[in-house]
């Protein structure tokens, strides 16, 4: 990788309609995540720790808060041309938004041709996990295709949700079909319960990348999607490898996260994946100082948890308190609590993400719950206890019974 020029791009322009209403109002990538995360942090931390400088955010649904979070929290020196720029859709191509993946990067041509780079790396902005971008472009480039894929092993019942991909017998690290969220695909030849999906994740040799994105758009029936069009056609023409991430050695990584990767693209699996990080042996361990996952630093006081104005003490277990939150009296069990949050007296909070800036007033009880940004609990209220109580207040509930408020919304007792 040493001596090639790498281009980073992140398709950050996706609705995410599954994660409503938590997208209701902001772009999927700016979605918070464990306290003071978003959602996109994990891709640039991924990247930037990988080596590379130069890197675009492709953004287009509800991008304000995204574009003011990247602008805000990733500025790299102005040294050696290093850059991480937020790139709103500008109709480059005519009067149309972004129609696909690939439309986007299509109508970004100028950006790579402004750098020439010689590889380009493509990666999506909304999953959990750690990689070393440097060996995949390493193996990359020892493969001679015109693209390598990310992949990780998954359970086949979620197998409609990814690409999947078949490898070749002789050459396992070639790719001979990929089917993009495939209704009943075969299962592994060693594990029939498992398919190899796409992370979603790809390295590219440049002038391959803008070859396949102007070939697509003279297409009539292709929907310029990275995953669904451009990756099929490089398999069609024998020209794609695969890069498993069991092959991925992170610096600082455990036992337990070595291999870890999340799709949030759910309200179950965000809910999930937050439970990752809160036991004391984390599955996805937040304190790797090797592979850091960078955020915005607030300008924020410490959090703060006292007793209650009744001398009663409270209490915290398997949780994460972020800063400028003053919780006081309350107990506090198995739950990820956003910066500048109040929580007050006996109030039980178990099992539940709450964003930033979320009121928890005295007497009250928040179980399996999802609270957006500015959400108010008033005094005696409850939320989530009562599953056909929440629905009938307009909440959205998941089947395996997670309450999720939007933003902004305040709970009646
Ligand atoms: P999905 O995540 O379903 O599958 P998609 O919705 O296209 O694919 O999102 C991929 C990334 O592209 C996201 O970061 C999204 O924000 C962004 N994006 C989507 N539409 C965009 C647009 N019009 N402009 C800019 N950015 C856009 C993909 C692959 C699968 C793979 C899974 C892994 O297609 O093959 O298995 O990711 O989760």
């Amino acid at each position: 990788m040493a001596s090639k020029k790498i281009f980073g791009i992140v398709l950050a322009g996706g609705e995410g309609k599954r994660l409503m209403p938590l997208t209701a109002d902001r772009a999927k990538p700016a979605v918070p995540f464990g306290g003071t995360y978003r959602l996109i942090d994990f891709a640039l931390s991924n990247l930037i720790n990988s080596g590379l400088t130069q890197i675009v955010v492709l953004t287009q649904y509800k991008s304000h808060s995204l574009d003011r979070h990247v602008a805000e929290t990733w500025r790299l020196s102005g040294l050696l041309n290093a850059y991480v720029a937020s790139v709103p859709a500008q109709q480059r191509l005519g009067k149309r938004w972004f129609s696909g993946s690939a439309d986007a990067i299509l109508q970004s041509l100028n950006l790579i041709n402004d750098e020439k780079p010689d590889i380009v790396v493509v990666v999506g902005a909304d999953h959990v996990y750690r990689m070393d971008f440097s060996q995949m472009i390493d193996a990359h480039i020892e493969s001679g295709s015109g693209v390598t894929v990310a992949a990780i092993r998954q359970p086949i019942s979620l197998a409609n949700q990814f690409g999947v991909i078949q490898t070749g017998v002789r050459k396992p690290t070639s790719i001979q079909k990929f089917l993009e969220k495939p209704a009943n695909p075969k299962g592994l030849a060693d594990s029939p319960d498992e398919v190899l999906a796409s992370m979603g994740n790809y390295v590219f040799d440049t002038q391959a990348l803008i070859d396949a994105v102007v070939a697509d758009a003279e297409l009539p029936d292709s929907k310029h999607d990275m995953g669904g069009d451009i990756i099929p056609a490089f398999v069609k023409a024998g020209n794609a490898a695969v890069y498993d991430l069991n092959r991925n050695d992170v610096p600082g990584a455990t036992d337990r996260d070595r291999f870890y990767w999340r799709d949030v693209g759910t309200i179950d699996s965000f809910f999930e994946a937050h439970q990752d990080l809160i036991s004391a042996l984390p599955v996805f361990n937040l304190y790797n100082r090797q592979w850091p996952i960078y955020t915005q630093q607030l300008n924020s006081p410490p959090a703060k948890l006292v007793r209650d104005a009744h001398g009663n003490n409270g209490s915290m277990t398997d949780s994460i308190v972020s800063l400028g939150s003053l919780i006081s009296g309350a107990r506090i069990e198995r739950s990820v609590i956003g910066p500048w949050s109040t929580i007050e007296s006996n109030a039980v909070v178990t099992d539940s993400v709450l964003f930033d800036r979320v009121t928890v007033h005295a007497n009250t009880v928040v179980a399996r719950a999802i609270l957006d940004k500015n959400v108010v609990i008033e005094e005696g209220a409850r939320v989530g206890v009562d599953h056909e109580h929440d629905r009938s207040r307009g909440f959205t509930v998941t089947d395996s019974g997670i309450t999720v408020v939007g933003k902004g919304e305040r709970v009646a007792p």
